[in-house]
C-alpha cells in the first residue's frame, strides 16, 4: 500500500520565503492546509491549497480569533505512531500532519508602537499560532515545525536528499529536535514580551496592587533610553517599596548590593549596620560602635543632636566618615528603621538616596526634603529572600550562576589560624573577628579584585576594580593611612575660613592627607591655600612616618589569595596585625613566613568572594 499523502498546515504571519517551501512541498507531493491570509497568498500564486476549514468543517470566526483551533488540527500534531492513538484518529476521521508552518502576529512590533492601547496589544495575543508551534513542537518524535523562514531553505534540501530512515520522514531526528527547541523558545520569547508588557500596565502602579514593574529615566548612561526594574519570579512584587524620589539604574545597583551587605552585617555582628555606596561598590560600611570624641570630630558628627543615643546613626557616621571623598553622592543602605538623629546626618551631606527597612515618620519628613525633595528613599522588605539563580545578559549572552550566598560569621569564618602557629598563643581577639567580618563582608560585594582594611567596626580602607592585587593593597592602604593622618592634630586643629562647605573641607583634608597639596606657589596651591584662616604646614616624610608607627591592630581582608608577599609588606605599613585571605597560591608559605616574620596573624579565609 502506498504511504499516505503528508500533510503540511501552514499559518505565517511573516510570509517571507513563502512560495518557495510552498514550492518546495507540492513538488515532494504534501498536501498544504493553510489559515485565511497564507491560504490566499498561496493560491494567488496557483499553489494548490486547501483552507484549513476543510479538515475542521467549520469556518474562521471570531474575526480570526479563531482559524486553527479544532482537534482536527491538533488531533492531526499531536497524534503519535501507536495504536491507541491511530484508533482515535480513525475514530474521528482525522489525518496525520507531518509538518507545521508557522510564526506569530507582531507582538513585540506593536507594543513598540507609541500609544499603544492594550485592546490593540490584545488583538495581537496569538493563541492558535502558540497552540500549533507548542503542539507541534512536543511531538517532534514525528512531526517537523518551522518557526523561521530562515530555514525553510535548509529543510527542502533534506526534504529533497531523503536519506532519513527515521519512520518519521524525510528530516532527521537531530533536524526535528533543532526545529522544535527554537518553536519553544520562540514562543518563550513571545510570551516573555507579552508578560512584560502586561507588566507595565497592570502593575507598575502602586494603587492597584504590588508593584513588578518599574520604569527607570534612563540606564547607566542618559543615551541607555529605555530602562526597568522588574522582579525575576513570576508573580512576585518588588522587594522595595519607592517612597521618595526615582531611581535610576544605577541607584538600584548600589541599592541592591548595599541592602544585603548591611543585612549580613546586621546578622553577623548584632549591631546596627551602615554602608555608603558609589559605582557599585562601597565606599565605607561599618557597625554602630560608639563614636569617641576625636571621631566624632574628623567624621564631621559633632553637631548631630541625638546621635550618641543611636547606633544607626554612629554606624552611618563610620561608613560616611571613612572615605568622605568616595563617599560624596552615594547610595546608602541601613540595617535598622531609620531615626530622626540618622535622616539629620543624612540630611547634611550630598548624597542620591537610602534604603532601609523602615523609616519613623519624622525621619521620613526630613529625607523628602532633601534634595529639594527628589532624595530618593527606598523601603526594602526585610523578609525578601532573591531566588538562588542569578542570571544576567553581556552582549546578547545570558549568563546563570547561583547566587554567592556564603556565608561570614565572626566565630566560624576566621577560625583557621595559619601563623603564628597553633601553641603559639595564635588566638584572635573579637575586635579582630568583628573588623575581619566588617572587611570580609564589605568585600562579598565590592568589584573585584578588592582589598578591604577595618579597625573599630568599619572599613578604613578599601581598594577596589583593580586588576592586579598590589593595586588594591596599595590603594585600600593609601586610602587608610589617609583616614588615619585625619586623627593627627594638625588636622584636628585646621582653622577654616567663615563659609567654607563641608565638601570643600573634605577636599581639602584630603589633599593634605594624601600629599597632594603642590609645594610650589601657583594657583593650585593658592585654591588649596583660600579654604583656610591659618594655612596648615603640609606633611613632612618624617611626620607621616612617626603618625602612621602609631596605627596597629588593623585587620585586612582580600576577596582572593595574595600571590605575592609584596602585599604582606605593604598591609604591614598601614598597620595591619590581622590579614585574612583564601590560599591557594604557589606563595603561600612566602605570604605566611613574612606575615610571621613581621608579627601578622594570618588567617586562612576558605571562601573566594570575586563580585561582578
Ligand atoms: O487569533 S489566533 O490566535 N487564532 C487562531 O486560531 C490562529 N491560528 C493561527 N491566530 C491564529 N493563527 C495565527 O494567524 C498564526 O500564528 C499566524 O501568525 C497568523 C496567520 O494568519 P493568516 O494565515 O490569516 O495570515
Amino acid at each position: 500500500m502506498a504511504a499516505p499523502q503528508k500533510i503540511a498546515v501552514l499559518s505565517v504571519y511573516d510570509k517571507t520565503g513563502l512560495l518557495d517551501l510552498a514550492k518546495g512541498l507540492t513538488a515532494h507531493n504534501v498536501r498544504l492546509l493553510a489559515s485565511g491570509g497564507t491560504a490566499r497568498l498561496l493560491r494567488d500564486a496557483s499553489f494548490p491549497v486547501s483552507d484549513v476549514s476543510a479538515i475542521t468543517n467549520a469556518p474562521e470566526m471570531l474575526g480570526g480569533r479563531v482559524k486553527t483551533l479544532h482537534p482536527a488540527v491538533h488531533g492531526g500534531i499531536l497524534a503519535r505512531s501507536i495504536e491507541a492513538d491511530e484508533k482515535d484518529l480513525a475514530a474521528h476521521g482525522i489525518a496525520k500532519i507531518d509538518f507545521v508552518v508557522c510564526n506569530l502576529y507582531p507582538f513585540k512590533e506593536t507594543v513598540a508602537k507609541v500609544n499603544v492601547t492594550v485592546d490593540e496589544a490584545v488583538e495581537d495575543v496569538d493563541i492558535g499560532g502558540v497552540t500549533l508551534l507548542r503542539a507541534a513542537a512536543k511531538n517532534h518524535a514525528r512531526v517537523t515545525v518551522l518557526s523561521d523562514p530562515g530555514d525553510y531553505a535548509g529543510f527542502l534540501k533534506e526534504l529533497s536528499a531523503g536519506s532519513d530512515s527515521d519512520a518519521a520522514g524525510a528530516i532527521s531526528k537531530p533536524t526535528r529536535e533543532r526545529y522544535a527547541l527554537k518553536a519553544f523558545e520562540h514562543t518563550a520569547d513571545y510570551d516573555a514580551a507579552i508578560a512584560t508588557f502586561f507588566r507595565q500596565r497592570f502593575a507598575s502602579d502602586a494603587a492597584r496592587g504590588p508593584v513588578q514593574h518599574l520604569a527607570l529615566r534612563y540606564g547607566t548612561n542618559p543615551h541607555q533610553k529605555s530602562a526597568a526594574a522588574f522582579t525575576a519570579a513570576p508573580g512576585a512584587a518588588l522587594p522595595f517599596a519607592v517612597l521618595n524620589g526615582a531611581p535610576g539604574y544605577v541607584n538600584l545597583l548600589d541599592a541592591l548590593n548595599a541592602w544585603p551587605l548591611v543585612k549580613e552585617l546586621r546578622a553577623a555582628l548584632g549591631l546596627p549596620a551602615a554602608a555608603s555606596f558609589k559605582h557599585v561598590s562601597p565606599a565605607g560600611a561599618a557597625v554602630g560602635v560608639p563614636l569617641s570624641p576625636a571621631e566624632r570630630a574628623v567624621y564631621m558628627v559633632d553637631d548631630v543632636a541625638g546621635l550618641a543615643d543611636s547606633g544607626l546613626a554612629q554606624a552611618y557616621a563610620r561608613a560616611r566618615g571613612a572615605d568622605r571623598m568616595s563617599s560624596f553622592g552615594d547610595v546608602v543602605a541601613l540595617s535598622d528603621p531609620v531615626d530622626a538623629a540618622t535622616a539629620r546626618l543624612l540630611a547634611r551631606e550630598v548624597s542620591d538616596g537610602v534604603v532601609a527597612p523602615a523609616f519613623a515618620p519624622d525621619a521620613l519628613a526630613i529625607l523628602a526634603r532633601k534634595k529639594a525633595g527628589r532624595y530618593l528613599v527606598l523601603r526594602v522588605d526585610p523578609a525578601f529572600e532573591p531566588p538562588p539563580l542569578e542570571l544576567r545578559d553581556v552582549f546578547g549572552v545570558r549568563l546563570s550562576q547561583t547566587r554567592n550566598d556564603a556565608r561570614i560569621a565572626p566565630d566560624e569564618s576566621f577560625g583557621t589560624v595559619v601563623v603564628p602557629r597553633a601553641g603559639d598563643g595564635a588566638v584572635l581577639p573579637a575586635s579582630a573577628r568583628r573588623d575581619l567580618a566588617v572587611a570580609t563582608i564589605a568585600l562579598k560585594y565590592t568589584q573585584s579584585n578588592s582589598v578591604c582594611y577595618a579597625l573599630n567596626g568599619q572599613v578604613i580602607g578599601l581598594g577596589a576594580g583593580q586588576q592586579s592585587r598590589i593595586h588594591c593593597t596599595r590603594l585600600a592602604g593609601d586610602k587608610a593611612d589617609s583616614w588615619w593622618l585625619r586623627f593627627h592634630d594638625r588636622c584636628l586643629g585646621l582653622r577654616w575660613k567663615k563659609g567654607v562647605k563641608r565638601a570643600d573641607k573634605s577636599n581639602a583634608i584630603d589633599m593634605l592627607c594624601s600629599g597632594q597639596v603642590p609645594a610650589e606657589p601657583g594657583i593650585e596651591r593658592e585654591d588649596f591655600e583660600a579654604n583656610f584662616e591659618v594655612v596648615p604646614e603640609t606633611f613632612s616624610d618624617a611626620e607621616r612616618k612617626e603618625w602612621g608607627a602609631k596605627l596597629g591592630e588593623v585587620a585586612c581582608s582580600s576577596d582572593a589569595f595574595f600571590p605575592f608577599v609584596d602585599n604582606v609588606y605593604r598591609a604591614h605599613r598601614s598597620g595591619v596585625k590581622y590579614l585574612a585571605a583564601p590560599t591557594g597560591s604557589q606563595n603561600d608559605q612566602a605570604v605566611f613566613t613574612t606575615a610571621e616574620k613581621l608579627g601578622i596573624t594570618f588567617v586562612e579565609q576558605h571562601i573566594r568572594l570575586f563580585h561582578h
